[in-house]
């Protein structure tokens, strides 16, 4: 899938628009800042960062005010820079480039997958999270867009909405069938309700549990690829928040119980070894919560989880 070898593009997104808390913004810049980049170059990468995502439209509809629509917070802000978003991956992708994100809040993964799927029609998508993220515009408990994505992607009923509208297409993007999640502890019940009535597999913490973290993976490929030979296109969209808090402190909704540090390694690594990864994400780091030794092993950790998904621990 990815042509020229091993390249891939950063797209750094300093936003934190899809959630209240400040500071995720500035995720991205400090991934870079712990040396990221090298630490690709050193694993045979070709990297290509010319610089963050630039919002130029967050800071005018900031100033002018992004009022609710029904319960979604600042929806002209995410959509726009979503939709820019998905822009940029998809131009990467079509050239054979891996895209790598770096968030940011997860609404941003509405943009991300969305390009993917752009350039690769086929990709699955295999999400990392604590949460489901699949709550609609009427869903919502928090009305916070990060808790979003995944229904938007997948055409649920009641994302048929403005401004998203305007440049989502009319059908859906991704199918049911077409997902797998990985980590889930801290679901809604109106999302619990959308996983069960599209059939949504999702391996919970309790299955990481009664399987072991292998299995939990290898039932995630073959889930996707429906039983046959692992070969789909895969993004993965990996929100930190999944990691047990204790791994990953510095995220903005924490919750107890989570992937340990091998768990969240391993999957990086069973996906680069299916040598189908066309895309990554890594979100929600938060650099300004906890402690400044908290943040620094949080930043670690996502460089860490990066280059297990890019190769590193392939011997
Ligand atoms: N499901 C809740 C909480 C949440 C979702 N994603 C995160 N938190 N990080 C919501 O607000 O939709
Ligand atoms: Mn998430
Ligand atoms: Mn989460």
């Amino acid at each position: 899938y990815l042509s020229a070898g091993k390249a891939l593009s950063i797209v750094g997104c300093p936003f934190s628009g899809g959630q209240k808390r400040a500071g995720v913004d500035s995720g991205p810049n400090s991934l870079v800042d712990a040396g990221l980049i090298q630490q690709l170059e050193d694993l045979g990468w070709n990297v290509d960062f010319g610089g963050h995502q630039q919002f130029e439209e967050v800071n005018k509809l900031l100033r002018d005010g992004d009022p609710d629509i029904g319960n979604m917070k600042n929806p002209r802000t995410v959509s726009e820079v979503t939709r820019q978003v998905a822009e940029t991956v998809s131009a990467y992708a079509k050239k054979g480039r891996l895209p790598l994100t770096l968030g940011g809040d997860h609404s941003l993964a509405l943009g991300t997958v969305s390009g993917s799927l752009r350039a690769h029609p086929d990709a699955a998508l295999i999400w990392i999270d604590a949460h489901a993220d699949i709550n609609t515009p009427a869903t919502t408990p928090s009305g916070n867009l990060h808790g979003c994505p995944v229904s938007f992607l997948l055409g649920l009923p009641g994302t048929d909405v403005e401004p998203f509208k305007s440049w989502l297409p009319a059908s859906p993007l991704l199918k049911s069938d077409s997902l797998v999640y990985i980590g889930l502890r801290d679901i809604d019940s109106g999302e619990r309700k959308i996983l069960r009535e599209n059939g949504i597999k999702a391996f919970s913490m309790h299955e990481v549990d009664k399987y072991g973290i292998g299995k939990v993976v290898e039932l995630a490929l073959e889930h996707v690829n429906k039983g046959k030979e692992i070969k789909r296109p895969i993004h993965l969209s990996f929100d930190v928040d999944a990691l047990d808090p204790s791994v990953a402190p510095s995220t903005g909704t924490p919750v107890r119980g989570g992937l340990t540090f091998r768990e969240g390694h391993y999957i990086c690594e069973a996906l680069y070894e299916t040598g189908c990864l066309v895309a990554m994400d890594l979100m929600e780091v938060n650099p300004s919560l906890m402690q400044k030794r908290d943040a620094e092993q949080t930043i670690a950790i996502g460089c860490s989880l990066i280059r297990s998904a890019l190769g590193e621990t392939l011997l």
